[in-house]
């Protein structure tokens, strides 16, 4: 692929129709894959979810990581969470419901998500090196207040393979914003996890929905398979 003189494009078999992209303009965006969300005592736990439905993500992540690193893909790892000072954090975002700790409380990982902090990191399995990028966000969406959109412009990226948490939340939300931005998103199927089963099935399928009206979802063995053996089929994406 991107470290050979192999073509670099392929085709991923994807929902709802195959896409081919070309590799050397593609990105792996993994979305907050930290402690806080997939640990106990964490931001995810405090609101009452069963944290342990999220690690089912994270052997697919990690098999699309080690191929990305391998191709000489670009990686992108994301981090919501909040300035010590919570500066950045908005009163209806620490306020709402009746977690058992809010945001910048002090949790057995530390304030619960705020930078810095054990729980805030990404978890030690797909833990980035040090040449891949990571972008600290304080939102849902990857774009909004981050340098994302420059990160992936300097880069030359107008493709995204997306995986990570929540399925509905922070990928949904990212993949909106990414597909108003032009952006061609595949999302991994079961690279993405949420701690609502169904909610899970439901954001898969609102990106797929109505000829893809945000993105296309693949298989992260669909992914591989596309990533190990690139053809042309002399389509522009
Ligand atoms: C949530 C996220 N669920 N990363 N964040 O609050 O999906």
């Amino acid at each position: 692929m991107l470290n050979s003189p192999e073509p670099t494009r392929g085709v991923i078999s994807a929902e709802p129709e195959p896409i081919e992209l070309d590799w050397s303009k593609s990105a792996l965006l993994i979305i907050d894959m930290q402690r806080d969300f997939l640990e106990p005592g964490g931001f995810g736990e405090t609101l009452g979810n069963d944290v342990s439905q999220l690690s089912r993500a994270v052997k697919p992540i990690g098999a699309v990581l080690t191929a990305a690193r391998d191709a000489g893909m670009l990686v992108i790892h994301t981090r919501e969470g909040h300035l010590p000072d919570l500066s950045d954090a908005p009163r209806a975002k620490i306020e709402r419901g009746a977690p058992s700790l809010r945001i910048g409380d002090a949790g057995p990982m530390g304030r619960i998500l705020i930078r810095g902090e054990a729980g805030h990191d990404i978890i030690p399995e797909l833990y980035p090196l040090d040449s891949e990028i990571v972008i600290d966000k304080p939102g849902k969406g990857a774009f909004y207040a981050t340098e994302l959109g420059e990160v992936l412009e300097r880069y030359g990226i107008e493709n995204l393979l997306v995986c990570g948490v929540t399925t509905e939340v922070c990928v949904n939300t990212t993949v909106r914003e990414a597909n108003d931005r032009g952006y061609r998103c595949v999302v991994i199927s079961d690279g993405c996890a949420s701690y609502f089963p169904e909610f899970h099935a439901m954001g898969l399928k609102m990106i797929k929905a109505q000829g893809g009206i945000f993105g296309w979802v693949a298989s992260s063995a669909a992914v591989l398979e596309a990533m190990t053996s690139s053809t042309t089929l002399g389509a522009t994406s």
